[in-house]
């Protein structure tokens, strides 16, 4: 794969933490291309009534996230498939990488909390995949930030408890750690680190992400959108689905809580 972009210093941080900080991995023209992007993402929605205003949650009801914009914005999909963003995903994979999903988070003021979650449960492709999230704007607590329990992806799947930030203490010492991020700054996620983000409490600041899940090419099956990974060149990839993890949810569902 040539070149790499990430040190081992970085690579060894990532396995030895979970995650991984990327400070200025996009620039501000990139950054504002993403934007505009999303903008006309939603412009769309909105001019084709897909978008529908709650009486309950005026604002964010207005701002829904975007699934799998990779396909939808030729311009995303670029961004995701070259350059230093599939650089970095295939350095931590060691391999050519697929997106398995693309997600465009608006986060509004008031909007609520995203619960501690490893990626894993939902997307059921192993070790052998992570996620790449990209600030698009000055991220911290305010308005919703992100935090990890650094470690947390030496746990297999566990049963996380919805309420995880508000318990006094965490199992086994580990620790909540929030991330502060300026806009172009990256995180990459390791499938099995918990983390999640916070209500947007403040008054006026949006919290644009761009959020891409990717899967080394040698994956034979796949939980989450199996028919339709994507490749660098646009194709379509077909994995097997992963009914095994469908069967591994249910049981940790019922599974007490984790550390309790
Ligand atoms: O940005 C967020 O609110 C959380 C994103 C995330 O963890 C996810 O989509 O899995």
């Amino acid at each position: 794969m040539g070149f790499k972009y990430l040190s081992d210093h970085q690579l060894a941080l990532f396995q030895q933490q979970g995650f991984l900080v990327l400070r200025n991995v996009l620039n501000k023209e990139e950054v504002n291309t993403i934007k505009d992007e999303f903008e006309k993402e939603w412009l769309a929605s909105i001019t084709d009534g897909t978008v529908k205003q709650r009486e309950k949650e005026r604002l964010s009801s207005l701002y829904p996230n975007k699934f799998h914009v990779h396909k939808k914005s030729s311009v995303i999909n670029k961004m995701m498939t070259s350059g230093r963003i599939i650089k970095i995903v295939e350095d931590i994979l060691g391999e050519e990488a697929l997106i398995v999903s693309s997600t465009a988070f608006y986060k509004t003021p008031g909007t609520g909390a995203m619960q501690p979650h490893q990626d894993e449960y939902g997307f059921g492709a192993g070790k052998s995949s992570c996620a790449i999230w990209v600030g698009l704007e000055e991220i911290n607590e305010e308005n919703g930030g992100l935090y990890f329990i650094p470690e947390s992806h030496t746990l297999e799947l566990v049963n996380v408890p919805t309420d995880l930030i508000e318990r006094d203490s965490l199992p086994d010492n580990f620790k909540i750690v929030d991330i502060d991020i300026a806009a172009g700054d990256a995180i990459i996620i390791h499938p099995f680190v918990i983390h999640g983000s916070k209500k947007n409490s403040s008054l006026y600041k949006f919290r644009h992400v761009l959020f891409g899940f990717y899967a080394g090419a040698s994956v034979q099956e796949i939980f989450e959108n199996n028919e339709e990974l994507m490749d660098k060149n646009g194709q379509y990839v077909k994995k097997a689905k992963n009914l095994k993890h469908m069967k591994k949810r249910i049981r940790i569902d019922h599974q007490p809580f984790w550390g309790v």
